[in-house]
């Protein structure tokens, strides 16, 4: 069944000027893109973005840095489409996220307060359509 799932370019992502490379990525991959949107993530948002991590103890710098400048929101379609940005997206950590990847192959960890790996992307149906939900409230 063809899905949806919710991707963002973080702000280290848009600062590096690596937006233009995540989307070509995810079009090389043969996705479709549904919507994309430059926007300010606030701390409200994020909240209910990362539910999930409130109370670990590297959530406020994540919030932090997820507030600190525009990420690039898109919502990306195709079959198995959840499954495979992640596979593109690489492991979390980005210092031994495997080179191909994008963050093998485009992030690095700067300090040791919070991993910026350049992009997120849903975990499961569920998360989708919970984030898509979040970030495009206008799209059904
Ligand atoms: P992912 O983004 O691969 O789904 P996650 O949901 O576990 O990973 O965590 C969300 C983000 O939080 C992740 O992209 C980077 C940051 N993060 C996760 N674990 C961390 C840790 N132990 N220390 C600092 N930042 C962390
Ligand atoms: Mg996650």
């Amino acid at each position: 069944m063809t899905e949806r799932t919710l991707i963002l370019v973080k702000p280290d992502g848009v600062k590096r000027g690596l937006s233009g490379e995540v989307l070509r990525r995810i079009e090389a991959k043969g996705y479709s893109l549904v919507a994309v949107e430059m926007r300010t993530a606030t701390e409200e948002l994020l909240a209910k973005h990362y539910e999930e991590h409130i109370g670990k103890p590297f959530y406020e710098s994540l919030v932090e840095f997820m507030s600190s400048g525009p990420s690039l929101a898109v919502v990306a379609e195709g079959e198995r489409v959840i499954e495979g940005f992640r596979s593109l997206a690489g492991a979390t950590d980005p210092t031994v996220a495997a080179p191909g990847t994008i963050r093998g192959d485009l992030a690095r960890q700067w300090s040791t307060k919070v991993i910026q790996n350049i992009v997120h992307g849903s975990d499961s149906p569920e998360s989708a359509a919970r984030e898509i939900a979040i970030w495009f409230p206008g799209l059904a």
